[in-house]
């Protein structure tokens, strides 16, 4: 036949080839769904890699019969090409086999599933965390004097949890509605403004697992990345207690020194979004400037493996600062992640505004806030 000729076939493998690389790009390296890290996660995996065999199975079965009824029933050398075969039209035993088959498999799987689906629904029994989704950052706050109050340790990006605990996360939203995942540790849960879900996490054994949001949530969606830093129960309590000093310890860089001038910089150009703890707290609590009503806290900004989304590492591999990403990003942080500050999403241009010896200024005072960063193993 003339249309299947060799160039039709050639952009066959070609659409192919391209759709195979477009699936295979799914796997950035870093959300990985098939090497679960915690019970929950474990116990989704489960399930999937059941429906998975399940699928081979059933789509073994499946070509094999297409392959035997084509070989079975093709047209043999001397069949008139004009008559046709005996019309059949249905056939009680196959229809039947074809679909009590799928209904018993898929009420197995139902009946599989659904005790995994409630358990999971069920709250964590260790601390809880509150979270935040907004355009397009993660918020993380903790009750560690434990009156009740989600307001002693605030991060963004860097989510910290003891190693072994199951950590209840109560999800909200300040804009619109986002959906949290760490694939390692447990499935997606929606993020909706004006509630709140509840959502359980936990890791057997420490180390840094990595989430994102997954329901699109405007401009920049895909640069609304998170880190789950799990930390062996010493290691947290020192974290804990870190975050608490530098609290504690907030104080007016000396005069005249370069950490003053940022000090003073960040004043008149800063604290209408952020809060610095201690010493910059005007922002706190509803903020015109943002549809979130919120930035990132800054207090222990050098406490945290990275910025803005996490889509930039605060230290570089040799442990050192990453000051010239930082530095970018105060100048001109809408450059490095799209953002819309005229409508109230993101972080401001302040390339007009401030000059070279400003943004020297004000990086000298934002490396004084916290420590370095309390690292899994
Ligand atoms: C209009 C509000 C607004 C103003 C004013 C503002 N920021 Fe931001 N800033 C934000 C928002 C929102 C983010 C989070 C952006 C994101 O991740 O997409 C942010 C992020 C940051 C971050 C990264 C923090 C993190 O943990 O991700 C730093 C550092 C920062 N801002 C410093 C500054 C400095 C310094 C100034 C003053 C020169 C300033 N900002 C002024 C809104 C603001
Ligand atoms: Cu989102």
């Amino acid at each position: 036949m003339p249309i299947c000729t060799g160039f039709s076939r050639r952009w066959r493998f070609v659409v192919l080839g391209l759709v195979a690389l477009a699936v295979t790009g799914c796997a950035t390296g870093r959300l990985d769904a098939t090497k679960p890290a915690g019970p929950n996660a474990r116990d989704i995996d489960g399930l999937m890699r059941l429906s998975g065999w399940m699928a081979v199975v059933v789509g073994i079965f499946v070509a094999a019969a297409v392959v035997t009824i084509i070989v079975k029933f093709r047209a043999k050398p001397g069949d008139d090409p004009d008559e046709l075969p005996p019309q059949i039209h249905g056939n009680r035993k196959a229809e039947l086999t074809w679909t009590l088959i799928p209904t018993a498999l898929l009420i197995f799987l139902t009946v599989v599933t659904l005790p995994t689906v409630f358990a999971l629904a069920e709250k964590g029994d260790g601390r809880t965390i509150v979270v935040e989704g907004q355009q397009w950052w993660w918020q993380f706050s903790y009750d560690t004097d434990g009156d009740g109050q989600f307001d002693d340790v605030v991060t963004a990006n860097d989510l910290v949890i003891p190693v072994g605990e199951e950590v209840n996360l109560e999800l909200r939203s300040n804009d619109v509605i986002h959906s949290f995942w760490i694939p390692q540790l447990n499935g997606k849960k929606d993020v909706v403004p004006g509630r709140v879900h509840d959502w359980r996490i936990s890791a057997d054994e420490p180390g840094i697992f990595y989430g994102e949001c997954v329901e699109f949530c405007g401009l920049s969606h895909a640069n609304m990345q998170m880190r789950t830093i799990v930390l062996e129960p010493d290691d947290f309590d020192r974290w804990v207690a870190e975050q608490e000093a530098q609290i504690e310890a907030a104080s007016v860089p000396a005069e005249g020194t370069p950490e003053a001038a940022g000090y003073d910089l960040f004043g008149t150009h800063c604290i209408s979004c952020h809060v610095i703890d201690g010493v910059y707290e005007s922002a706190a609590g509803g903020n015109a400037n943002l549809a979130s009503g919120i930035a990132p806290n800054l207090t222990n900004l050098m406490s945290r493996t990275a910025f803005a989304g996490a889509l930039f590492d605060t230290y570089q591999s040799d442990g050192s600062l990453n000051v010239a990403e930082l530095r970018e990003w105060v100048r001109n942080a809408p450059a490095m992640k799209p953002a819309r500050a005229d409508n109230r999403q993101g972080m401001l241009d302040f390339s007009e505004v401030l000059t070279a010896e400003d943004l020297d200024n004000l990086l000298a005072y934002l490396t004084t806030l916290g420590s370095a960063p309390v690292l899994p193993e």
